[in-house]
């Protein structure tokens, strides 16, 4: 595993700086006149957002395990190339691939405006081919600033199609989830996890969380708005390149099975993800990419 100094020369001193994380896990810590952040190049795992003035926006357990080749409870773990448990193969890990592996770092600038960019790439080798045969390049572009952008680059570089579901789950620190609404999915379908996978549609009204929820909101590109009026915050989630939304919060049984997750600490999260999956899987032909954006903004 590589170390922070052997990303001495992508340093913006005083802007972006590497570091031995949690676990050793080499980070990049952004810290500009907008905002401070942490990404790990671990799984290019965006752990960490504070607009300047702000509360954190991003949640992490802190029964999260930080270790080569397990997943970070918390922040934004990419997903890619199967959303959840794989149809095909129960063996197989869970969201795939990319969010449990050691990303290489691409390149570390800085924009006109005092964004910080920070890019990562992720190619196939052996591993990856051994639990899904097909070549690809991702590159996640991650950019902060008074908003958190993340832009991931799925391209195929073989010389046949390919199939792939993704994700920016993002999850969100709350005052109480009991409290707080989700606007921009009114009227949605979507996936009902909790419910035998049963297909249903949102009424007209946000949502409020009152017990596990676990949805696929499929075949909209609408942008959702976390309202949290305790803390007198929205937090806007907008994206492009993503038909499909989910909204995730364990509540009480659900946590209690997660070992790397507080069972006390599902009142103070949820996750709104930026996705292409199930029915609105991607199909790539060969030379061809996608981007799956997510921009995060906070407002009063
Ligand atoms: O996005 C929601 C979800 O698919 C839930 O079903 C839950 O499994 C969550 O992801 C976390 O998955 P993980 O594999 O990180 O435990």
């Amino acid at each position: 595993m590589l170390s922070a100094a052997d990303f001495r020369s992508f340093e913006i001193p005083g802007k972006a700086m590497f570091e031995a994380g949690p676990g050793g896990l080499v980070q990049v810590v952004v810290t500009t006149g907008l905002a401070h952040a942490r990404i790990f190049l671990h799984g290019a795992h965006v752990a960490d957002f504070h607009p300047a003035g702000e509360e954190p926006v991003l949640f992490t357990s802190r029964e999260s395990v930080f270790e080569p080749g397990r997943a970070i409870r918390g922040g934004v773990p990419v997903i890619f190339p199967w959303f959840g448990p794989r149809a095909d193969d129960p063996k197989s890990p869970a969201h795939g691939f990319a969010r449990t592996r050691e990303w290489q770092l691409e390149s570390v600038s800085e924009k006109a405006a005092g964004e910080l960019v920070v890019t990562f790439t992720l190619a196939a080798d052996q591993a990856t081919r051994a639990l899904w045969p097909h070549d690809f390049l991702l590159r996640h572009t991650v950019t902060v600033g008074t908003a958190l952008e993340m832009s991931l680059e799925v391209t195929n570089t073989g010389s046949s199609s390919f199939t792939f579901e993704d994700a920016l789950h993002t999850y969100f620190t709350v005052s109480d989830v009991h409290q707080v609404e989700i606007h921009g999915l009114e009227g949605a379908e979507y996936i009902d996890k909790t419910d035998e996978q049963k297909r249903k549609r949102h009424a007209d009204d946000p949502i409020r969380f009152t017990s596990e929820t676990d949805r696929v909101f499929l075949n909209t590109e609408t942008t959702c708005t976390l309202v949290d009026q305790k803390l007198g915050r929205r937090i806007v989630v907008e994206k492009s390149g993503s038909v499909t939304t989910v909204v995730w919060n364990p509540w009480i049984k659900k946590s209690a099975s997660l070992a790397d997750f507080g069972d006390d600490e599902w009142p103070g999260m949820c996750c709104i993800e930026t996705a292409n999956a199930a029915d609105n899987a991607i199909t790539l032909a060969p030379g061809a990419s996608h981007h799956t954006v997510a921009r995060i903004i906070i407002k009063a």
